[in-house]
């Protein structure tokens, strides 16, 4: 009973991260089934700084990678319930759609496997056993890749904060957040009242240096376990985690009044702006994102109708 009990708890820590997830961090998930080989590599990529979520049983590994969109994946190419190619090509949709280095590896090193695992779209295919040092620095490089990948596609080149495009996949983390820690989620939209007339009246110059430092102050304002997007050209998204609607309520309160405060300078001449929100709290249910953000769009409509610099819900 007790050596059930200790397998059940390195289960349980090999595949949960330490820390909350951060953004900037890199996550690298393994799946194999030789739970000592499990061990030794996530106690090594955790000592160059990564998350590691590490799983010998292939469908909890597979919910594992939808919930947490890792950075890099790495794959037993044998592994008892389905084989490691089997896996690669369920998780082919995504990342069709979203570059995630995939990496196989095995002991079966001959040239059969190795083809079979390029053909069915492994980026690597690394031989055990395991050289550390090679390992590494060949994980450090598809890490790199990933980062141009993400830093292209998925951010706004203006504002440098997520762009649209991010959306639908960080939606599905903080929905599942939301639904496996029983907790509350906010989202909200911001939008700045009367932008058109920056721009008529200063340029566009001015009007992109207002979005860039609009931008800067909502991150500046939020902890990093919330997601900040750019939705349009004027509109942010916001995505609190494990916040109810008083305390984002709040937060937004306080950022309209530091914001409202901030004067934009051009040549002789000074301005201030402000911001409208509406948000949406979700708890205890799935919603889509779609309809979530209609709703908190409905919200950021009655705050414009309502006279504009204010919050609702
Ligand atoms: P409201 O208070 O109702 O939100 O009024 P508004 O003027 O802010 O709203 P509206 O949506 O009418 O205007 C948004 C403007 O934002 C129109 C568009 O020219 C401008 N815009 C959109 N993207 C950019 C951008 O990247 N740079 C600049 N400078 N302007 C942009
Ligand atoms: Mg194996
Ligand atoms: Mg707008
Ligand atoms: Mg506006």
């Amino acid at each position: 009973v007790e050596i059930g009990f200790e397998y059940e708890q390195i289960h349980e820590s090999l595949s949960s991260v330490s820390k909350e997830r951060m953004v900037n961090v890199p996550l690298i998930q393994i799946i194999d089934d030789d739970i000592s080989m499990l061990i030794f590599l996530k106690d090594n990529l955790e000592k160059k700084g990564w998350m590691v979520i590490a799983n010998t049983e292939v469908d909890k590994a597979i919910e594992q990678y939808y919930d947490m969109h890792p950075d890099c994946i790495i794959i037993d190419v044998n592994l008892p319930e389905k084989s490691g190619f089997e896996v690669l090509s369920n998780l082919k949709q995504h990342t069709n759609r979203y570059f995630v280095p995939k990496i196989m590896f095995s002991i079966n090193n001959d040239r059969e496997t190795r083809m079979n695992a390029f053909k069915m779209g492994a980026d690597d295919f690394i031989e055990k056993p395991i050289d550390v040092e090679e390992f590494l620095i060949r994980i450090e490089r598809h890490l790199e890749r990933k980062r141009i990948f993400d830093q292209s596609v998925l951010i706004d080149e203006l504002t440098q904060v997520y762009n649209r495009k991010f959306l639908r996949d960080s939606y599905n983390r903080f929905i599942s957040d939301i639904i496996r820690t029983n907790t509350a989620g906010t989202i909200a939209i911001l939008d700045i009242d009367y932008f058109k007339k920056v721009n008529d009246t200063y340029g566009h110059v001015m009007g992109d240096k207002v979005l860039v430092e609009f931008a800067q102050f909502i991150k500046n304002s939020i902890r990093n376990t919330d997601t900040l997007f750019r939705y349009g050209g004027e509109e942010f998204i916001i995505f609190f985690q494990r916040a109810p609607e008083k305390d984002v309520k709040e937060i937004l309160t306080r950022m309209l009044e530091r914001f409202s405060a901030i004067e934009f300078k051009e040549n002789q001449k000074i301005f201030t702006l402000t911001f409208s929100a509406g948000i949406y709290t979700i708890a205890n249910k799935e919603i889509d994102l779609q309809t979530a953000i209609k709703t908190a769009d409905e919200a950021l409509y009655l705050a414009k109708k309502n006279g504009r610099a204010r919050i609702e819900s």
